[in-house]
């Protein structure tokens, strides 16, 4: 077993935060940090440098360090350590992250009143807990509050369903308080290539008098703090928590500024390699040619027409294939949310859902679409108030009634079928049989290792009736991990069967994921883009599975519910006219 310079820096780290938490001497929390900031920067292996001697004499590393270092070396533990972490409950440490709350103050909390973690110093600021403690009040209470907020932004990505809205609003209003000095306006970074999470905002405008618009930025009403504040640049922190990024560039760079800010990373400095190639500087400020002649920059298509290429579409500026693929002239085509058609995979009240069918296909038919699936949930999921056979049964003959009511639209009687924790289907096939679309689903057995849950899911795609395998891999972003599902035999299987995979639309879902979906797309596997909306305005949640799709290089053709009514009916041996 070999110990790693970084490990034992993280032990030592640690060392010096529990040793602060108990009051220690500062100078010997101080030499803790020293001496993992020396281990963080050691070339080279631990152990040999360590055998070698050549750990005497390090700045940061004195007797006392060495001896320890030689003891997780040769144990691969360090007893003082070992005690420390038994002394303090796991979420304490990480308190002492949160801007602003020193070691102090975390032993105050955590021995006057129990607080274990940040979700309970949250809560005992907002219960007013805090203000009575010596030497707090409620300016304490809200500082805390506020470096909760600081810390969370610093450590989380926001999804990118939380994100849009908020861009929205701040485009919406910065047009209106300072619309004589913006030209342009767009969102760039990873918002605007559509990624599920977003670590901030960027924002971009131009204009030829920035002070106006950054005055109107600094007074946007969702600021909280000005953490920046500059002639091109300006930062501000959102209550959200969330950083923006605004920058100001003249009208003729603003293309190539876009392109900058947009990235990724990776993507520019793809393109950035090919410019050289072609002996052409590309920046945030335009292309320019070998003697400095500026060539290109006012618009994005500009920039890219330098380089030889179409425009790309920003989802796609990930650096996996783009920049060769739009060389080639093999871009795709990609999907928009105008060619999707209808949504599969919907809940009404007749389960955990809260709009009733009619309120449904209302807002369906305001989308344009030509067609819903009510797909409510199966019997056994007593979280998701499933449905008895017989209810049913009850809900296809009402949904065949309707739909006799109904001209250019059809409502498809489903379900979201249990997969129950042995592979079987949570309806007898009799019941299967009568419904218009099965989508199966996991809503357990989580923690079931890879063969097994593979197995299972593998299982309930060879029944007959079963067309869609709903939210593949389960995961809740920010929440809660893929089950260990093997997607790869996943596929495979969909290929076989023709069973068509989900791209679930919920903005903490977004499962499929666009690499899975380029995958699925690679293997001939169709997609299927749902909302699983739980009420009327959940239909609306379809963009960001659009998005999700374009990131994965989809166009309409490769989804399935892009299909018109009467084609979708062909696939899933439908009449036209409803059945009574
Ligand atoms: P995020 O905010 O973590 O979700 O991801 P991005 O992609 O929005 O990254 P961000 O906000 O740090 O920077 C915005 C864009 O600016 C990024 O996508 C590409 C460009 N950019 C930033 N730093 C660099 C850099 O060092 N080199 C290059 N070539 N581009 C950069
Ligand atoms: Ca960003
Ligand atoms: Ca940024
Ligand atoms: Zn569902």
């Amino acid at each position: 077993m070999s110990v790693s310079s970084d490990q034992v820096a993280r032990i030592f780290r640690e060392m010096a935060d529990f040793l602060s938490l108990k009051g220690e001497n500062p100078f010997r929390v101080r030499a803790y940090e020293k001496a993992a900031d020396a281990l963080e920067h050691l070339p080279g292996d631990l152990k040999e440098l360590y055998e070698q001697g050549k750990l005497k004499g390090v700045p940061g590393l004195g007797k006392g360090m060495l001896e320890k270092i030689g003891t997780i070396l040769s144990t691969g533990k360090l007893p003082a350590y070992e005690e420390l972490k038994r002394e303090f409950p796991e979420g304490v440490r990480e308190l002492l992250s949160i801007p602003d709350i020193g070691p102090k103050t975390v032993k105050l909390v955590y021995e006057k009143i129990g607080v274990k973690n940040v979700q309970e110093l949250e809560a005992a600021a907002r219960s007013h807990k805090l203000r009575n403690l010596p030497g707090m009040g409620p300016k304490t209470e809200e500082n805390i509050l506020r470096g909760i907020r600081l810390y969370r932004m610093s450590r989380n990505r926001v999804l990118l369903g939380k994100a849009l809205p908020l861009v929205e609003q701040i485009l919406r209003e910065l047009r209106e308080k300072a619309s004589s000095w913006i030209e342009m306006i767009s969102p760039a970074g990873s918002l605007r290539r559509g990624k599920e999470t977003i670590g901030d905002i960027d924002i971009l405008v131009s204009s030829t008098n920035s002070r106006p618009v950054m005055d109107a930025f600094t007074h946007l009403s969702p600021v909280e703090d000005v953490l920046a504040r500059g002639e091109t640049k300006s930062s501000i922190l959102t209550q959200s928590g969330l950083q923006i990024d605004l920058r100001v560039v003249p009208p003729e760079s603003f293309g190539a500024a876009l392109q900058y800010f947009t990235g990724s990373k990776a993507h520019n400095i793809a393109l950035r390699e090919r410019a050289i190639k072609k002996n052409l500087k590309i920046n945030e400020y335009g292309v320019f040619a070998e003697n400095g002649k500026r060539i290109g920059g006012r618009t994005e298509e500009e920039v890219y027409a330098c380089l030889d290429l179409p425009l790309i579409p920003p989802e796609l500026r990930e650096d996996r294939g783009e920049i060769e693929a739009a060389e080639k002239g093999r871009l795709p085509l990609l999907l928009k949310e105008e060619d999707i058609k209808g949504d599969l995979h919907i809940h009404s009240t007749a389960s955990d859902g809260t709009s009733s069918i009619e309120e449904l296909v209302e807002k369906a038919k305001e989308r344009g679409y030509e067609y819903i699936a009510i797909t409510d949930h199966s019997v056994s999921l007593r979280v998701g108030r499933g449905l008895s056979g017989e209810d049913l049964l009850a809900q296809i003959r009402k949904i065949r009634k309707m739909n006799s009511r109904l001209e250019g639209f059809r409502i498809l009687a489903g379900s979201e079928v249990d997969i129950r924790k042995d592979g079987t289907l949570d309806y007898p096939d009799e019941i299967l049989k009568e419904l218009d679309i099965v989508v199966i689903s996991l809503h357990s057995g989580f923690r079931q290792d890879k063969k097994t849950i593979t197995a299972r899911v593998i299982k309930a795609m060879q029944n007959p009736f079963v067309r869609v395998f709903a939210h593949p891999t389960g995961r809740l972003l920010g929440e809660r991990e893929p089950y260990s599902i093997d997607l790869d035999k996943i596929l495979e299987v969909a290929r076989e069967k023709n069973i068509w995979l989900e791209i679930n639309a919920q903005p903490e879902r977004l499962d499929l994921n666009d690499i899975w979906v380029m995958e699925a797309k690679k293997r001939g596997v169709r997609l299927v883009i749902n909302t699983d909306a739980h009420n009327k305005d959940g239909l609306d949640l379809m963009s960001f599975g659009v998005i999700t799709a374009r990131r994965g290089w989809l166009e309409a053709k490769d989804v399935i519910n892009t299909l018109p009514l009467k084609e979708l009916l062909k696939l899933l041996k439908k009449d036209l006219i409803s059945g009574e």
